[in-house]
């Protein structure tokens, strides 16, 4: 079966042209040169995004053709540029303006070197040196030449507001109005006012049955059920972008219900997940729910048509820990907008405490998933982390040294995150607030611990055949997240110390990667690229009759797991860790999107577009 993404992105545009109004939003031409026969371009497209009209049927076939990879969307003037060439005997590369095909650059390529996680020989063209705005093309001899790109200052406006906005498609409990989801707009569902207490969190206060209301929060990912682990990382990454460049989302206007209002979109959006999660804390002893459930996960329907009935399930040290940690930062970061929320920023520090206080009483509460429910797990046998960030966020909030020593500062090192690793997320947020820090604070630590991550990270990338700190080991069960988390710890490193360019050059690399840079071809962020995701696994973008997906939600990328393949009719076209890819409905392991992988996302695509000078 065709899927065309053409008509259906064109009508998200002309509906919702706020929302890259910020990214310049001009018409673009399309570009001279398609990438393979399988794709053609959008005669209009903002600013810094081309559309693009993909068969998913030849995507397979196209994928594993040797073409030229780059970044889809396009860099910032002053970015590190790299493509990967596939191995030819030619020695040097061309870039042409697009427009008149006026030669602006040759340059040499590197020397052969093959990528293990695709077993490719590739070599590497460095066109960095093109500084001037404008859209390209780069050419090497005995091979077809890449897809159209662009140099311009606002490369990722338009893609930053498009991943924001993909939360808003993934709100529950709400009807999506055409003013603002085009022809996305449909009916409310989940009301989550009627939530029924499952056996496994039954206490005195509240018996097995117990009706409750949880009403708002974001879908988790392609499924209907709501996740206070995935919610806390991925609700705080959003927070931590806005706090950590506040300028830059303070004019962004997404076209949500509450633009106009006092408070930034991003804030606005990240409230409707800030409500639901406060409504998952037991007010009686401050612990929280691991998860709002459905017992199974629905069918391919919209999410007026899963009308089953809803649970909280288990409480549980991770997701209260996490809980504690995300209403510790949102105290701090709404406390400016008390008159749009009077009484929250104080309400939220007080649920912070108090779900603190009750994952030191309840030190090692692990989830397990009951046997009637058979929805996401989740499940984290590990709450170390967890108290790091939670103590980490609450000593920063409110300076009161005994968090610090909680914290253990010296015993916490620094990794990349992931939803059941979560205490570099203390280190990224204590490094932005080095400057206000009590004395009890060890600032060199807190710096180091970033460099040394960050450290690692770029001599991953030095030793890449792709220019790309990737590896066999990362390609899992979402690795673009993955690709994107090592991202934020760079870019939040780089911000501490801006003369670590190549802690912004790999965090470059990581986006690169994501929006083309990877042997599948595809940019993983359906609508944001030349070749996109068509068929992911979205049961709103699956069941709502339009052809394609819905705009800004970022793939989970190559997974040689395949856990799906049993159901999938269709093989995956490789094994090999990096092209291990499917661009169908069916393959929730390498197709589903989710709000933790959307999250980091927004953040690179806000720092970068910010730091990059
Ligand atoms: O749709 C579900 C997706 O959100 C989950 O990530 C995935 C793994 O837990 O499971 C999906 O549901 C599938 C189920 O596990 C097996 N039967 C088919 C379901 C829909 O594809
Ligand atoms: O992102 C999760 C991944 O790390 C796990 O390996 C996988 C299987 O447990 O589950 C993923 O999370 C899914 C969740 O369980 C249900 N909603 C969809 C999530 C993304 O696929």
């Amino acid at each position: 079966m065709q899927t065309y993404k053409h008509a259906k992105y064109l009508s998200f545009i002309t509906l919702s042209s706020i929302l890259v109004a910020c990214g310049g939003g001009g018409a673009t031409k399309p570009p001279s040169t398609t990438i393979s026969s399988a794709v053609s371009s959008a005669s209009s497209a903002p600013a810094s995004s081309v559309s693009s009209v993909a068969s998913s049927a030849a995507s397979s076939t196209a994928a594993l053709k040797a073409l030229i990879k780059l970044n889809q969307i396009g860099y910032k003037p002053s970015a590190e540029k790299l493509a990967v060439i596939p191995a030819v005997a030619a020695t040097t590369f061309t870039v042409t303006k697009t427009s008149d095909n006026s030669v602006v650059l040759t340059g040499n390529l590197s020397a052969a070197q093959t990528w293990s996680p695709a077993d490719e020989s590739v070599k590497l063209a460095d066109f960095s040196s093109l500084t001037a705005e404008g859209e390209y093309t780069l050419t090497v001899a005995g091979i077809e030449k890449s897809a159209s790109f662009k140099i311009a200052t606002n490369a990722y406006d338009a893609l930053n507001a498009g991943a924001i906005k993909a939360f808003y498609f993934n709100r529950a409990s709400t009807e999506l109005l055409e003013t603002h989801a085009g022809i996305y707009k449909r009916a409310a569902g989940h009301p989550g006012t009627k939530v029924y207490i499952h056996k496994s969190a039954a206490t005195a206060a509240r018996p097995e049955g117990t009706i409750v209301s949880a009403p708002k929060g974001w879908y988790d990912a392609g499924d209907y059920n709501l996740y206070i682990v995935n919610s806390g990382i991925s609700t705080y990454t959003m927070l931590a972008a806005y706090e950590h460049h506040a300028d830059y989302f303070k004019t962004q206007n997404l076209n949500i219900p509450e633009s106009g209002d006092a408070v930034p979109d991003v804030l606005n959006e990240a409230m409707w997940n800030l409500e639901w999660m406060l409504a998952m804390q037991d007010p009686n002893d401050g612990g929280v729910y691991h998860k709002l459930t459905s017992k199974n996960f629905s069918g391919m329907v919209m999410p007026d048509a899963d009308t089953s009935d809803r649970f909280m399930v288990q409480k549980a040290t991770p997701a209260t820990l996490d809980f504690a940690a995300v209403m510790a930062v949102a105290s701090r970061i709404y406390a400016p907008y008390e008159a749009t929320y009077p009484g929250l920023s104080a309400k939220m520090l007080n649920a912070a405490k108090s779900a603190y206080q009750w994952a030191k009483a309840n030190p090692a509460l692990y989830y397990v998933q009951p046997s009637d429910i058979s929805t996401g797990g989740y499940g984290d046998n590990n709450a170390t982390d967890e108290f790091a960030w939670a103590a980490a966020e609450l000593y920063i909030t409110t300076k009161d040294n005994a968090y610090y020593t909680d914290l253990n500062p010296s015993a916490v090192t620094a990794d990349v995150p992931s939803w059941p690793g979560v205490k570099s997320l203390g280190w990224i947020s204590l490094a932005h607030n080095v400057d206000s820090l009590t004395g009890a604070a060890d600032k060199a630590l807190i710096k180091n611990r970033l460099d040394g991550l960050a450290t690692t990270i770029v001599a991953k990338k030095a030793a890449s055949a792709y220019g790309v700190p990737l590896v066999d080991s990362d390609f899992n069960w979402g690795s673009n997240s993955g690709a994107l988390n090592q991202a934020m710890m760079l870019l939040a490193a780089y911000k501490l110390d801006n003369s670590k360019t190549d802690y912004l050059k790999t965090a470059q690399s990581l986006l690169d990667y994501v929006l083309g840079r990877n042997p599948t071809d595809f940019s993983y962020v359906t609508g944001f690229g030349v070749r996109t995701p068509q068929n992911i696994h979205h049961r709103p973008s699956e069941a709502d009759g339009i052809a394609g997906s819905i705009p800004g939600f970022l793939a989970g990328g190559a997974n040689p797991g395949q856990q799906d393949k049993s159901g999938c009719g269709v093989p995956y076209p490789s094994n090999l860790p990096a092209k291990s890819y499917l661009d169908n409905t069916c393959s929730y392991a390498s197709n589903e999107i989710a709000i933790n992988w959307n999250a980091p996302l927004v953040y690179v695509s806000a720092a970068l577009q910010v730091l990059t000078p």
